[in-house]
């Protein structure tokens, strides 16, 4: 085995797409509200959490609002998103994310999630994957967003793995600053132009083993 011992993935953009579940709630309660909400916009509140999001939608529609309002809109919300989850079915895992994360057990590597989702539990229950991560720090967990490293530190601490010897799989800049900011390596999901400062970029969990992660961060 490698020096490396941990594994933390995100969850949204990594594991499943849930941003468009996000996306159709928020529209909704946008429509409602009056406000524009387009797909482009809703590339903004990937990562975010769910006060942050509706506040960045406040901000597109040039609105203001009580605190007490704005957490009624995120209750609404997530009940609308909740209907959405709770159809998720396994077959909505990206491409080869369960063949690498069982491999990776196979080969001794401690797994954890890190995610700004309160829903994740629910979410890795839906797709049957539970059972596959050694820790799971969601939402309810953590104090301060991505970029800060707080939720992958969590993570790292809960495997019993120094933070340098943990490896972070993250498609949002975001997250792969808040892995830096943790001392830690990032592979970033997505483009290189998306994701700069990733140690290495790749399309999906399907386009990559863990060795030759491995081999191309040691
Ligand atoms: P919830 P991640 C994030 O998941 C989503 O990308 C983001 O769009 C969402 O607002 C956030 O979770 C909070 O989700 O409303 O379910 O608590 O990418 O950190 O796995
Ligand atoms: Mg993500």
């Amino acid at each position: 085995m490698s020096e490396f011992k941990g594994l933390l993935f995100d969850l949204d953009g990594v594991i499943v797409d849930t941003a468009k579940y996000h996306f159709l709630a928020w529209k909704q309660l946008a429509e409602e509200l009056g406000i524009n909400f387009t797909e482009k916009d809703n590339e903004r509140l990937k990562g975010v959490s769910r006060m942050r999001s509706f506040e960045i939608i406040l901000e597109i529609g040039n609105r203001e609002m009580s605190e007490e309002d704005k957490e009624m809109y995120c209750t609404k919300k997530n009940a609308v998103y909740l209907e959405y989850i709770k159809k998720l079915r396994e077959d909505e895992i990206l491409p080869g994310v369960k063949d690498f994360l069982v491999h990776a057990r196979e080969k001794g590597y401690k797994l954890a999630l890190g995610s700004a989702s309160k829903n994740a539990p629910l979410i890795l229950n839906q797709l049957k994957i539970s059972d596959l991560f050694d820790e799971i720090i969601d939402g309810t967990k953590v104090s301060k967003a991505k970029p800060d490293p707080e939720v992958f530190c969590k993570g790292a601490e809960a495997l019993g793995v120094p933070y340098e010897q943990c490896i972070v799989f993250e498609d949002a800049l975001a997250g792969v600053e808040a892995a830096h900011n943790g001392g830690m390596k990032a592979v970033g999901i997505g483009l290189p132009e998306n994701l700069p400062g990733a140690e290495m970029h790749i399309p999906g969990l399907y386009a990559a083993t863990i060795e030759e992660i491995v081999a191309k961060l040691g």
